[in-house]
């Protein structure tokens, strides 16, 4: 029987020298030391040994078993350490290649164009001010001086909603909640959304405002003038020319269009400038002695002047846009140029 187990020995640290896989290595402990393995089949003789010789081959079995997990452990550690090399190997991450590129995004033409026109008003202490998107008909108009039979009405396109509310067409509701609740002098700049039934390439049925009011005693004419040149030279450039138009507005009196010469041919004439050598940028006055009075100013006493811009216009001028909705499609394509 000694024979046997010594033969049992030296077999399996035969077979354990070549194994190369850590499956192997569970394959070949069950084949020798597992419940029907080898060892338990040589042991099985062990009741025809004499009873002297049975402890002594008893604990000579003990030993080779506890040899051999002793080796097959020392093993397990070894073939894991192979293998774990060999994974870290290939899955080596070379720190020191490039990284990919993140894509950064960036500020919209639209909000980029707001944001301009709003600093340069900042900088002449223009505070801003916002308002609800939906309105009452008095804020949007009569407060205005906008009655409900006033031909006006129809060049708003509105968009009405429950009796008596509708989408701004204009942010200058915004003006008048702030003359409800806070006395001259105000000086303020309005930018947001506004509504109207309206789409080709340079109408959108939302676009962006940006409107001024400036209240107080005595503000003049020349004050507005002033102010707008200012404005328009530093959006535009300070060399360009400008040109004040009369005109009308429910809310303004007298009223004023003002025009810059044409980004795009500088005055000679162009497509842009439908060969006039002018771009038609704001719309401007004194605000009406009837939108003081409904809002409880004395228009003997407070004068102001107020103003007003289409934003998609001016982007569409500055970038060179010719279709609106590119604005609104969010083509990388498109914003990624800006
Ligand atoms: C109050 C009093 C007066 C705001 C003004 C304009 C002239 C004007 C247009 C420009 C292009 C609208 O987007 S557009 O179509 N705006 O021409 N807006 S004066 O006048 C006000 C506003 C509020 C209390």
């Amino acid at each position: 029987m000694q024979s046997l187990l010594d033969a049992l020995h030296s077999d399996a640290l035969n077979e354990l020298t070549s194994i190369r896989q850590l499956s192997d290595l569970d394959s070949l402990k069950t084949l020798y030391l597992g419940k029907k393995g080898k060892l338990t089949d040589i042991l099985q003789g062990l009741g025809k040994v004499s009873a002297e010789e049975r402890p002594r081959l008893g604990q000579i079995a003990n030993t080779i078993k506890t040899d051999l997990l002793t080796r097959l452990e020392q093993k397990r550690d070894e073939l894991q350490k192979q293998e774990w090399a060999v994974q870290l190997q290939k899955e080596a991450i070379d720190t020191s290649l490039p990284a990919h590129r993140l894509a950064i995004g960036k500020h919209h033409p639209i909000n980029k164009t707001i944001d301009d026109v709003v600093d340069i008003f900042t900088r002449l202490g223009f505070s801003v001010e916002t308002g609800p998107d939906i309105e009452s008909d008095y804020y949007n108009f009569e407060a205005l001086n906008i009655p409900s039979d006033h031909p006006a009405r129809d060049m708003h396109d509105t968009f009405y909603l429950n009796t008596g509310y509708l989408l701004r067409t204009h942010t200058s509701p915004v003006q008048i909640r702030t003359m409800e609740v806070q006395q001259p002098p105000v000086k303020i700049i309005v930018p947001g959304k506004v509504y109207r039934c309206d789409a080709d390439v340079s109408h959108s049925p939302v676009f962006h405002q940006v409107e001024g009011l400036y209240v107080s005693k005595n503000v003049t004419f020349s004050q507005l003038k002033g102010t707008l040149e200012h404005f328009l030279r530093a959006l535009f450039g300070p060399e360009k020319s400008v040109r004040f138009r009369p005109s009308y507005f429910p809310f303004t009196e007298p009223s004023t269009e003002v025009d810059v010469a044409c980004v795009n041919c500088g005055g000679n004439g162009c497509n842009v400038c439908k060969h006039t050598g002018w771009l038609e940028i704001l719309g401007a006055g004194l605000v009406n002695r009837n939108v003081l009075k409904a809002v409880n100013l004395d228009p003997d006493v407070y004068t102001g002047f107020a103003f007003g811009m289409g934003i998609e216009r001016i982007a569409m001028l500055r970038y060179g846009i010719s279709d609106i909705r590119l604005f609104y499609e969010n083509d990388y394509r498109f914003l990624k140029q800006f």
